[in-house]
């Protein structure tokens, strides 16, 4: 099918002149002003299009090279995002900044300068919109058709901002200067139901199908950006909702007689469903919106799905063969049913056949092992909102459980524990349930995790269907956190391993190994690190105020705030520092830096008050004249993707301290150790696949793992007891009921007390011994300088493995059976 490529004109030019040419061009004609009346915002985003030009290019030749090859293709479904900022990618992945650095310098503007107008798009709260992000770069890297949904939130993730210590969420306007990576497609909206009622179908004696008359609807409009792949032409996309109300939703009547809010009250009402990501659930109208972001996200995205399926295809038996959805953890999981409803209400397929396609279609990641956080739907809110969807989970239900009886003929215990509905006062939905029972395949994201799905989450499942259980240890994306984050690292390692092949063949930095060994690149590699410590070091001073020693050793701790990742230890530590400098001041002691990075939900208030007493020890230590001479304690606000390419590349010492069997996988881990940070960690998540791979010299484990956390929380856990047997640890926390970082007043930090004493869900106070004494093991090891760099390195060098390329591959060998389409230049 090359008669589809004449047609596309290529429109850029390949040089500096033509990139000049075409930047002055946009400057002066989308901008519609000069280079000597250009402000800060001009010049980005004359920047940024012109940029943006060379991916359309690639987009409209990756786009017929698929409608050509009409291969089978990978949709990725997920109400989260966390892309990063688009302009530094985009000039790496297009080749051009070697232009841009000279044309800026003529102009007397810095790239720099420039990007502080780079926003990112923050549409993901943590670790699972960030794996989305990855995936997706390695999807376009291996020449992967596939294509991102997700919701176009006006709001993203709340900026964290400090008052008085305290945690305080701001709107994050992401796109008030406009978002130049995106192309509206007003031309592909699609319109979304919701509540009403549902009539039986008189001519379908079966009863299944039926018709869904929605009480309101919606307008889902999508705009795109653009993904490139690094080394490659590919591009593919990721496709945003907006919901928008219908046209007749202005009520002119009203507005005319003054009613001038009552006449835009359907217009807010539909808007707001793609207002904010994930708005507060604390409340029943909180839960209902974001049921309906989901609904709205699943909506549009099929409709959308099916198509471009019928762009080249028609009929429903090869539908499964040219498409795979992949459900990125349960929100995106009510498809399965809006699958059905489709192909079994609008398109007439018999059920068993609609739902013999369907299973094919899906696919399903879980993220979590936390009970609480596998969502669970009240059957009364679908029956309200998802009329017709209830139903279809039901005749779902029905069949899925004879499937059981038929296979524990007698065992209605295993009926009950495996039901999409979960009996009791109030009836809801097992989303991860409804996600097992729709797909072909379910995977966890580290060994561990896999494991512990299949023996407690969701053991019943994987003893009926083994054959669906899949592990996919996660990967991170070496072009953002290595070469885009740590140019200077990447540049060492090119001149180690003789080129950049390596950017897109993780394992070659295997390479590394030998040079460990070479005390000359042993010196280079500390002066990457340690120019990364300067510069961030100037940017903490800037937004802290609190000045770091960058040959102190930088101890790192990013991530959510969360019980079970256990900043509470951290803390803990870092107060048992403090007490012995208090204690014996004359001492030596390793000079750190600790630096805390995160968000607390704006509802978890234990983590917000955690927040809180973090700055106040910051305060404290880094105003005490004695303490600060060999410890700091910092804490820059809103920890993002952007800031977490600023820090990783700086830290000697990477914090993966969760109770074991309680993180995923985690990624951030991932990204510190090819950065050459080593771990301080436990046996959790793909913590046990870092140590495995860069050895058991080169990481620093402590604490419990899995099986002997479950085996002292059966066997009754008294964190109590733990306070009364270890002086430091008493210490430590009779530190903080003293009203020591609160001037005095006890009350303030009296709840983080007795979480700690009372309950300690994470037994945080169970590990506590075995941290202490490893972190000085640590402090031990990082003396020797020579050996600690050696360490470094190795964990760079073996760390290759944590790709997402790899992940990618792994899912298309395994789940999706999809191969690459090569896009011609
Ligand atoms: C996170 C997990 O907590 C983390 O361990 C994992 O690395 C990441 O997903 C990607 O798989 N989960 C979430 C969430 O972000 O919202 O459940």
């Amino acid at each position: 099918m090359t008669e589809a490529r004449p047609r596309l004109r290529r429109t850029v030019g390949d040089s500096l002149e033509d990139f000049e040419r075409d930047l002055i061009s946009n400057l002066y004609y989308q901008r519609g002003t000069t280079i000597e009346s250009a402000s800060g915002p001009d010049g980005y985003h004359t920047l940024a299009v012109t940029v943006r030009d060379r991916l359309v290019d690639r987009y409209a030749r990756t786009a017929a090279a698929h409608y050509a090859a009409n291969p089978r293709f990978v949709y990725y479904l997920s109400a989260e995002y966390l892309l990063g900022r688009q302009l530094r990618q985009n000039l790496l992945y297009t080749d051009t900044e070697r232009w841009v650095r000279p044309i800026a310098e003529d102009l007397g503007v810095s790239l720099e300068a420039l990007e502080v107008y780079d926003v990112e798009p923050g549409l993901g709260n943590g670790g699972l919109g960030r794996l989305a992000a990855c995936l997706l770069d390695s999807m376009a890297t291996l020449d992967i058709p596939a294509v991102g949904y997700g919701i176009r939130y006006e709001f993203g993730i709340f900026k964290q901002t400090f008052r008085d210590g305290q945690q305080v969420e701001r709107p994050d306007d992401w796109t008030f200067y406009g978002n130049p990576w995106e192309f509206p497609a007003p031309d592909d909206r699609q319109l979304v139901g919701f509540y009403g009622t549902t009539k039986a179908d008189p001519k379908d004696p079966t009863g299944l199908k039926k018709h869904w008359v929605p009480g309101e609807t919606v307008r889902g409009e999508p705009s795109h950006m653009l993904v490139p792949g690094y080394g490659t032409q590919t591009v593919n996309i990721i496709r945003l909702w907006q919901a928008r109300a219908s046209r007749e939703s202005f009520d002119l009547a009203r507005f005319g007689v003054g009613q001038y809010v009552e006449a835009v009250d359907d217009i807010v009402k539909a808007e707001n469903i793609s207002k904010v990501l994930y708005p507060d659930d604390s409340t029943e109208l909180g839960r209902e919106l974001r049921l309906k972001q989901q609904y709205f996200l699943v909506a549009c995205s099929l409709r959308d799905i099916i198509r471009r399926y019928r762009l080249r295809n028609s009929g429903w038996e090869g539908f499964a063969d040219k498409v795979v959805i992949q459900l990125n953890d349960t929100h995106p999981v009510v498809a399965v049913t809006e699958l059905m409803r489709l192909l079994v209400d609008e398109h007439g397929v018999g059920w068993d056949e609609a739902w013999t396609i369907t299973r094919r279609t899906f696919n399903y990641t879980c993220h979590t092992l936390l009970p609480e956080a596998l969502e669970t739907w009240p059957v009364r809110l679908l029956e309200r909102l998802l009329p017709r969807h209830m139903e279809i989970i039901y005749a779902i239900n029905h069949f899925f459980l004879e499937e059981v009886r038929a296979a524990y003929p007698g065992d209605e215990d295993v009926v009950r524990r495996m039901s999409v509905i979960q009996e009791g006062d109030e009836r809801r939905v097992r989303m991860a349930h409804l996600a097992v029972v729709g797909s072909t395949a379910v995977n966890g994201v580290a060994e561990l995790h896999t494991k512990l799905l299949a023996e407690t989450t969701l053991h019943d499942f994987a003893a009926l269907w083994p054959e669906r259980f899949h592990n996919i240890t996660n990967g991170v994306t070496p072009r953002r956190f290595l070469r885009m984050a740590n140019p200077r690292l990447s540049t060492l390692i090119t001149e180690a391993l003789g080129d950049e092949g390596w950017l897109t063949d993780l394992e070659r930095l295997h390479g590394l190994g030998t040079a460990a060994d070479d005390p000359a690149f042993r010196a280079a590699w500390r002066d990457v690190k340690r120019q990364n410590k300067v510069e961030l070091a100037a940017a903490v001073e800037r937004s802290t105020g609190v000045l770091a020693d960058p040959d102190a050793l930088a101890d790192v701790m990013i991530k959510r705030f969360h019980e079970y990742k256990r900043q509470q230890l951290k803390l803990l530590h870092v107060i048992t520092m403090v007490n012995r400098i208090r204690a014996d001041p004359q001492a030596t002691y390793v000079p750190r830096t600790v630096l805390f990075g995160g968000k607390a939900a704006p509802g978890y208030h234990a983590m917000k008050l955690l927040i809180q007493l973090v700055n106040a020890v910051a305060d404290v230590v880094n105003t005490d004249p004695v303490i600060a001479r060999h410890l700091r304690v910092v804490f820059p606000p809103d920890y993002n993707v952007t800031k977490a390419q600023f820090v990783i590349p700086a830290a000697d010492l990477s914090e993966q301290i969760s109770l074991a069997g309680k993180e995923a996988s985690g990624t951030g881990n991932m990204k510190l150790a090819l950065n050459g940070a080593l771990t301080i960690g436990t046996l959790d998540g793909a913590n046990i696949e870092i140590r495995d791979r860069v050895g058991a010299d080169n990481f620093f484990l402590f604490g419990m793992d899995a099986p002997a956390a479950a085996a002292l929380r059966r066997s009754g856990y008294s964190p109590r007891s733990f306070y009364e047997a270890d002086f430091e640890l008493r210490l430590a926390v009779d530190t903080i009921a003293s009203g020591a970082f609160a001037k005095g007043d006890r009350s303030v930090f009296a709840p983080v007390v007795e979480a700690m004493l009372g309950r300690d869900e994470y037994m945080a106070l169970a590990d506590y011994r075995a941290y202490v004494d490893c972190q000085d093991t640590v402090a031990d090891a990082w003396t020797d300088t020579e050996r600690w760099t050696r360490m470094s390195i190795l964990n760079t060098a073996r760390c290759g493995f944590f790709s997402s390329d790899r992940t990618v591959r792994e899912y298309c060998e395994q789940i999706w059976k999809v191969d690459p389409v090569r896009v011609n230049p």
